[in-house]
């Protein structure tokens, strides 16, 4: 591990593969001087960050994100693009292995010149996950990727936090076996820029068909995000390599307006905002607990109010003014 930031930043800049997965591998360490480094590394570097698409695509396992990215990801890399693969999943059971273990999905994106895949970050919460995600897209961009791909798979809030870091977020969904509609959280259907049907191919064409009318209906229902993009229904076939070109389309035609209308700073603006937020709460938490004398007085507060001895106002207003107190000196 080196100790001087400046290897890292440059051999981020000179887009030197090794140097940007060791930048990745500080960054997601837990030990607090490979943080210290990793926060220079990151300050640095976000001046050269910003030009990337972003975009985020969730899925019901077994949808066909890696299979769809594996087939998009190498339409763009054709195109001249350069594009990075992130993941978060939170979920301990896949941990790390989500892309790692689908390699052989994304074979030919694995050993492109012009791709980085990268897997989730493993262990901690969704929070922390998307922390180590949302530093590790910076870097990528600072790199020079083009276009940054953060998958998830819909577990919990995974969609949503995916979704407060992108620029785009795309659902992908497959037709029902029968006629009904394969469910959809509703919360996942108001941060959806579009939603693409995939294994539009063989047999499945009418039921896919069938999907994207049921889905257009589900849209009507939620208020869209923006009053200058309504959130277009497709479908594809990531396996067959139909329908991709459409979606890129789509993305573009997002950025260009978004861009033109200035809702695209807006939003990032947005998000770097609540970010700052989240960190900061993160921050308190953190403290807090970890405090000594809260640790000290923390079981018996709880304890009482509890048996109804302590009113919580009165047990939350102590607990506070002992961080308050050690501010005053
Ligand atoms: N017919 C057809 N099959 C597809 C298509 N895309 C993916 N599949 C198949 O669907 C299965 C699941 O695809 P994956 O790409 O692994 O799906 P995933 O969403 O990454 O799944 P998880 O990683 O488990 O969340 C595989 O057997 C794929 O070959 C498609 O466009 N058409
Ligand atoms: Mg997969």
């Amino acid at each position: 591990m080196f100790k001087d930031p400046s290897y890292y930043i440059q051999g981020v800049l000179d887009f030197n593969r090794l140097m940007l997965a060791r930048t990745i591998t500080l960054i997601e360490s837990q030990l607090s001087t490979h943080q210290d480094i990793a926060r220079e590394v990151i300050s640095e570097l976000l001046p050269h960050t910003g030009k990337a698409v972003r975009l985020g695509i969730t899925g019901v396992p077994g949808a066909g994100k890696s299979t769809f990215i594996e087939s998009f990801g190498t339409m763009l890399t054709g195109l001249g693009y350069r594009v990075a693969v992130l993941a978060i999943d939170p979920s301990s059971t896949r941990s790390g292995g989500s892309i790692l273990g689908d390699k052989t999905r994304m074979e030919r994106l694995a050993v492109n010149d012009m791709a980085f895949i990268r897997p989730s970050p493993s262990g901690g919460s969704l929070g922390g996950v998307a922390r180590k995600t949302r530093e590790t897209m910076l870097i990528c961009e600072a790199a020079g990727f083009d276009v940054i791909i953060v998958e998830t798979v819909g577990v919990g809030q995974s969609e949503t936090t995916v979704a407060s870091m992108v620029d785009f977020f795309l659902v992908l969904q497959i037709s029902g076996a029968g006629d009904e509609l394969q469910g959809i959280k509703k919360g996942v259907l108001e941060v959806a820029d579009a939603i693409v049907v995939n294994k539009a191919d063989g047999d499945n064409i009418t039921r896919a068909k069938l999907a994207k009318k049921q889905y257009e209906t589900a849209l009507h229902l939620v208020t869209p995000s923006s009053p200058n993009w309504t959130p277009p229904v497709m479908t594809c076939s990531a396996l067959e390599e139909k329908g991709l070109s459409e979606v890129w389309d789509t993305i573009t035609q997002h950025k260009k307006i978004m861009t033109a209308t200035g809702e695209l700073e807006e939003k990032r603006r947005d998000q770097s905002m609540s970010w700052m937020w989240f960190l900061v709460k993160e921050g308190l938490e953190t403290w807090f607990y970890n405090h000594e004398e809260i640790q000290k007085v923390l079981p018996t507060i709880k304890e009482r109010v509890e048996t109804g001895n302590m009113a919580p106002t009165r047990a939350a207003d102590e607990l506070v003014s002992i961080l308050g107190k050690e501010l005053l000196f």
